[in-house]
């Protein structure tokens, strides 16, 4: 073996009287290939400081769109993983990869552009609805690599985070950002030990059908399971769990009813991260990025509360901050009053520090919810609608809303099938 290189070499660099062209041929390719290699190596990493240590065993391959280490301190050094196979290289950062917003497969699902009419609200017309069934899907792959976070865990459903762990924001600042102040990341709060019911499954498939978030934040102690469950996270794989255990003191305040405790995640999961924040229960109905060019973003559920269900921010608005401080200044045990009542005041207190979207987040309010219930409500200039899940005790699931001509019945249809009239039975 040695021998042949040797003689390889020797066919390259000297005027041999035994070289055939085909040895030479090998040769030349031999040349080319190293070249390539060192090209690879100096190309991908022109940008990059130093190049400590170069290893030839590959760990694995990762298929990644975007490295992040923007504005992130690499305390390590870098590595260098080179696929001899795939000719590519890559380097091991910090905290890891960022995930390609995935292509949804609109097989099954018609994840098509929506094309609801909204003029028509008679509810007259059919159509031929896709066959879905949350059985029926095959698991995304998971394009991102979290790496080096405290604690982070990487279950078989999804990674879990520490709240406040510097690798989150890292992820944020470096994968989530585009021009605009708010960063197109959806955040929920979760508790407890129930399974994902239909409503929250249906806001999480609105935030992913309108929005296609660069990550979904789940944020509590637990994480939701079932049927439901299963489906999303195989469905979306940009899901993140934000661990951390519901509040019970804010500002040495004890907190008056678990609300509020969900009240408080909501506001620091904001001002640490910045994002969309959804009740479970919210849906949207259209995208939402007109609404990210604002600092913050809230609207009304009555003429004298602002609605907490959807809350739109850049990190640490003033408004936000001014919300927070109303916990440790004016915290009251009364149910609505910090949640809804301060944000209206700080709304006419404060008005360029927040855009008012009108009723467009709640409307029909929790005092029409029959409408929502019972009727066909014209959500035509709604960006969302809160479905007050805790009320709706009749039987639900993505078979019955096909035929189901109410206002849950449209809504769903628009968020699942991207078309509102009713399905042919
Ligand atoms: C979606 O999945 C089906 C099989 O379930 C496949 O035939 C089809 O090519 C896929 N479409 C896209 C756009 O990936
Ligand atoms: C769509 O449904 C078929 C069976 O009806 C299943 O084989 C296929 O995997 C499904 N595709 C996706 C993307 O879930
Ligand atoms: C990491 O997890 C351990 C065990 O659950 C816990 O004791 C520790 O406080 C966690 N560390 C951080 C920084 O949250
Ligand atoms: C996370 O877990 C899944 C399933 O166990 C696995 O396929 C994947 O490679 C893991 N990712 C990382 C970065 O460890
Ligand atoms: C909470 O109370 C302690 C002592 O009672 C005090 O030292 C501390 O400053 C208080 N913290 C806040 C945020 O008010
Ligand atoms: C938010 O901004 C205030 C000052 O405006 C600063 O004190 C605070 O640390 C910031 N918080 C975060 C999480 O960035
Ligand atoms: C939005 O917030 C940024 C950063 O705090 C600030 O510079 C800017 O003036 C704010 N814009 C408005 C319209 O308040
Ligand atoms: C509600 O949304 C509609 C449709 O986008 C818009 O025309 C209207 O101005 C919004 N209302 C308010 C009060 O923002
Ligand atoms: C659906 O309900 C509306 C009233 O909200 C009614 O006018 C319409 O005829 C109903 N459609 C069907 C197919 O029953
Ligand atoms: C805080 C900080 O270092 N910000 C920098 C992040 O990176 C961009 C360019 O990638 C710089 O312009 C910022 O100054």
């Amino acid at each position: 073996m040695k021998r042949q290189i040797g003689r390889i070499i020797a066919v390259i660099f000297q005027r041999g009287k035994r070289r055939s062209r085909l040895t030479k041929l090998i040769g030349i390719i031999i040349v080319l290939q190293v070249l390539q290699f060192f090209w690879t190596v100096l190309h991908v990493n022109k940008n990059d400081l130093k190049i400590p240590t170069l290893k030839k065993n590959v760990a694995g391959y990762i298929n990644v769109g975007k490295v992040f280490d923007r504005n992130v301190t690499l305390e390590q050094p870098y590595r260098i993983k080179f696929d001899l196979k795939d000719k590519r290289v890559l380097r091991d950062l910090k905290y890891g990869t960022c995930a390609e917003v995935p292509s949804l497969n609109t097989t099954n699902l018609s994840f098509l552009p929506h094309t609801s009419s909204l003029s028509d609200w008679t509810f007259t017309r059919t159509q031929k609805c896709p066959e879905f069934s949350t059985k029926k899907i095959r698991q995304h792959q998971k394009t991102f690599t979290l790496s080096n976070c405290v604690n982070a865990t990487n279950s078989s459903s999804i990674y879990s985070v520490n709240f406040g762990d510097p690798c989150l924001l890292a992820y944020i600042e470096s994968c989530c950002r585009d021009n605009l102040p708010v960063p197109n990341i959806v955040h929920y709060v979760w508790f407890g030990t129930k399974k994902l019911g239909y409503f929250n499954f249906l806001s999480l498939m609105s935030s992913i059908r309108f929005q296609r978030p660069c990550l979904i934040l789940i944020h509590g102690p637990t994480l939701p399971h079932g049927e439901y469950w299963d489906f999303i996270y195989k469905f979306y794989p940009n899901i993140l769990h934000v661990y951390r255990e519901s509040p019970t003191v804010v500002f040495n305040n004890t907190l008056r009813f678990k609300e509020h405790a969900s009240d408080v995640m909501r506001i620091e999961a904001l001002i640490n991260y910045g994002g969309i924040y959804l009740d479970f229960d919210e849906v949207i109905l259209r995208p939402l990025d007109t609404l990210r060019q604002y600092n913050h973003t809230q609207g009304h559920e009555l003429s004298f509360t602002m609605g907490s269900q959807l809350v739109m921010s850049r990190k640490n608005a003033t408004f936000l901050q001014l919300w927070y401080q109303s916990y440790r200044d004016n915290y009251r045990k009364i149910w609505a009053y910090n949640a809804l009542w301060v944000p209206n005041g700080l709304a006419k207190k404060y008005p360029k520090l927040i855009h008012v979207e009108g009723y467009n987040f709640t409307r029909p309010s929790w005092k029409n919810a029959k409408d929502i219930f019972d009727n066909n409500y014209d959500w035509s200039t709604n960006y969302g609608m809160h479905m007050y899940a805790r009320w709706y005790k009749r039987p639900i699931d993505v078979k019955i809303i096909r035929t189901l001509n109410t206002t849950v019945g449209s809504v769903s249809r628009h968020i699942l099938f991207g078309n509102k009239e009713l399905c042919l039975s």
